[in-house]
């Protein structure tokens, strides 16, 4: 069974995302076990710190590397783990790193906030990884996205209906447009083909309307 360790000045902020849908599922079948670890608990001082002024100066504040190598430490024992930052600053995310952590054993998680983190726990770090080009306040929503992610690429996790090979960046292409009943909606008909019952047709319509999305929103996919 995969294992996912995460890292956080914010544990409430896991419990209601991985206690809903289909990582709740997954770890009910035992496919993951998720924990989910305050970073204060390593501290060792009785105000519990884990950030301090940056040297140099400069605004806001930095993760103290202690409380990060003490957790770290604790959480691998005597397993082989990968450890991950989510940082801004990191390599940006896309399916195929997420299929690569999807095939590990143990990944331990660490969420940065603040400013940033000591540089210094590059030492235990195997990588960092962003999930794009925005600011956010800190790695907590990262560490989730990464989370769901990866739950979804382990086998037995997805049922049928939510298969994988059809799905928009394992052909490099967005996906078509989807419809449902009623055939008519506020007077705005379902297109012909996807009534016709002929697969053929409408494997080669739905092939049309991805390249054409593709083309007008995300050229840089062709
Ligand atoms: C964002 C911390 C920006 C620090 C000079 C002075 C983790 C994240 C994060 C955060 C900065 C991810 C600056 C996408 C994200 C994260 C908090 C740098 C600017 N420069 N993926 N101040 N976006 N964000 N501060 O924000 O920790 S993964």
């Amino acid at each position: 069974m995969l294992t996912i360790d995460i890292i956080t000045i914010f544990p409430g902020m896991f419990t209601p995302v991985i206690s809903a849908s289909i990582i709740k599922r997954a770890r009910d079948k035992k496919k993951v076990k998720i924990r989910v670890h305050d970073l204060r608990d390593y501290t060792k001082d009785k105000h519990r710190k884990v950030d301090d002024r940056p040297f140099g100066g400069g605004p806001g504040m930095v993760m103290m590397p202690q409380p990060i190598f003490d957790a770290v430490k604790k959480i691998k024992g005597r397993r082989r783990a990968r450890v991950i930052l989510m940082c801004a600053g990191g390599r940006c995310l896309d399916n195929r790193k997420i299929k690569a952590l999807a095939k590990r054993q143990n990944l331990i998680i660490i969420c940065g906030h603040y400013e940033g983190v000591d540089e210094r726990i590059m030492k235990i770090v195997d990588e960092r990884i962003s999930i794009g080009d925005y600011v956010l306040t800190g790695g907590e929503l990262p560490a989730l996205v990464v989370t769901d992610g990866v739950i979804r690429h382990i086998p037995g996790v997805l049922g049928k209906a939510e298969s994988l090979e059809d799905e928009s960046f394992e052909h490099g292409l967005l996906e078509y447009p989807h419809y449902t009943r009623p055939a008519k909606f506020k007077g705005m008909p379902v297109p012909k083909v996807l009534l016709s019952g002929n697969h053929k047709d409408i494997t080669a319509w739905r092939r049309q309307q991805s390249l054409a999305r593709t083309r007008k929103v995300r050229p840089d996919l062709l």
